[in-house]
């Protein structure tokens, strides 16, 4: 039986597409079809795609001609699926030509002609419409928030909002034709699909409530709120609204991240023993005002690790803090939890001690090591008592990567799903509550 691989996005499925499936198995018996995942996709820069990976393996699948789909979800996996198929021939469109010549040494590679006339792009400029976004609040994160957003296909700002917006908002570097406001009703009741919150952390609870109340979608930077049963209230206006309500932990969407997950949870390193991550900033370095750093080591920075701790080991049963307060904020914690599936997370926070930021699991069979700054995941090795079984994972990760959360909450819009699989309502309600319960202890 002579079996025939080829890979794409397929998004939009269309006769360009069909075409070279049909031509690709009318080389053999069976047509394999790497269809590539969300993640790898993003990972490759394509942040223009409609479709979710469902849709698109669903649609591929449906066709009669196709044997069997897989999801391709890195870099090697071309070579490693064209040994463990035992495949006779690679073939792509001849918009790749050359690019695939390496697989030569693995199978035969064959470079077809393109479907002249039609695209993938071609039919998404023509029928997707832009997703508009509201700004609230000039900050840091708003300016890299603009910025990023340039680089995810089919959204644009159209206004803003400050208290204070008058001169701030030529920062922003917004679009002409974008609007200002300083008041934050009028800013609710202009035409946009959603909002990015981001400025004082105790503001955030009443910024969200009054956008989802009036029919936004919300992206709001963490914690939405330090206080007891704010989040769960949020999220349960989020659910009577049928709106999207997703914390803008960027960790949580980056394509290497998932991956590391994904081969966690597949069994690479045993059984998950224990989880250690640090995230230290120096923010008063990094020219971030006082008042900002006030908040705490904590508020700002333990949602990270313990995102880490928490998707891997699940909920915790038993939670400890060791935090170091001087002037009258936590300058660097440590909480250290206990989970019922034994394991033990220990999340390192600072933001007046610089250290390596790095995170480690180890597991029974071996350890994944992610080197800093591990939120901002790029690479990860994974390694086992025998030194030479060392694998290493190595992912693109463009610019600050709020691209890759930008492009996942748009395509959640856009699919009218009101959950991430990538960052559950549960997940970010128990991420919250490490938060809520440190500041009560303080007080
Ligand atoms: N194609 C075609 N004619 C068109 C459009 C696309 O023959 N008018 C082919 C492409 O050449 C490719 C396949 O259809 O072989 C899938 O195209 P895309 O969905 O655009 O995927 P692509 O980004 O090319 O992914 O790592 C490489 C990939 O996985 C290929």
């Amino acid at each position: 039986m002579k079996k025939i691989i080829t890979y794409g996005t397929f998004d939009m499925l269309h006769i360009g597409h069909i075409n070279i499936l049909t031509r690709a198995k009318a080389r053999g018996d069976y047509l394999i079809v790497g269809v590539t995942g969300d993640d790898y996709d993003r990972s490759r820069g394509k942040l223009n795609v409609v479709q979710s990976q469902e849709e698109r393996i669903t649609a591929v699948k449906e066709l009669d001609i196709v044997d069997e789909v897989v999801i391709e979800t890195h870099k090697t996996q071309k070579q490693e699926d064209i040994i463990n198929y035992g495949i006779d021939e690679f073939v792509i469109g001849d918009d790749w030509v050359g690019h695939f010549d390496y697989l030569n040494e693995f199978t035969k590679v064959v470079y077809l002609p393109r479907t002249k006339g039609i695209s993938s792009t071609k039919i998404r400029n023509e029928s997707v419409t832009d997703i508009k976004f509201g700004v609230v609040n000039v900050t840091h994160d708003s300016k890299r928030f603009v910025k990023e957003l340039g680089f995810v296909s089919f959204t644009k700002v159209v206004s803003a909002y400050d208290k204070y917006i008058g001169n701030a908002y030529a920062e922003l570097n917004l679009p002409e034709k974008a609007h200002k406001f300083d008041d934050y009703e009028q800013f609710l009741a202009s035409d946009m699909d959603a909002v990015y919150i981001c400025g004082d952390i105790c503001d955030r609870y009443t910024l969200v409530k009054k956008a989802l109340l009036s029919g936004k979608n919300v992206l709001c930077e963490n914690p939405f709120s330090v206080k007891k049963g704010e989040t769960e209230e949020l999220f349960a206006i989020a659910k009577q609204q049928n709106l999207l309500l997703l914390l803008a932990l960027k960790t949580a969407f980056a394509p290497a991240f998932n991956k590391l997950l994904e081969e966690i949870n597949k069994g690479v390193i045993g059984k998950v023993r224990d989880i250690r991550a640090t995230f230290t900033s120096l923010y008063r370095q990094r020219g971030f005002g006082e008042n900002y750093i006030k908040n705490g080591a904590t508020n700002l920075l333990m949602s990270y690790p313990s995102l880490l701790v928490n998707k891997l080991a699940g909920e915790h049963n038993s939670l400890e803090f060791f935090d170091q307060v001087i002037d009258d904020y936590d300058v660097s914690n440590v909480a250290i939890t206990r989970h019922k599936t034994q394991v033990l997370g220990i999340a390192s926070v600072g933001v007046e001690v610089k250290s390596d930021g790095n995170a480690i699991i180890s597991g029974t069979e071996g350890y994944a090591y992610i080197p800093a700054p591990w939120w901002l995941t790029r690479k990860f090795h994974i390694r086992f008592e025998d030194p030479s079984k060392e694998i290493k994972f190595e992912f693109e990760f463009a610019g600050d990567g709020l691209r890759y959360m930008i492009s996942e909450f748009i395509s959640l819009i856009r699919q009218k799903s009101v959950e991430s699989p990538r960052l559950t309502i549960n997940e970010m309600i128990e991420l919250n509550k490490i938060i809520v319960e440190y500041n009560n202890r303080k007080k």
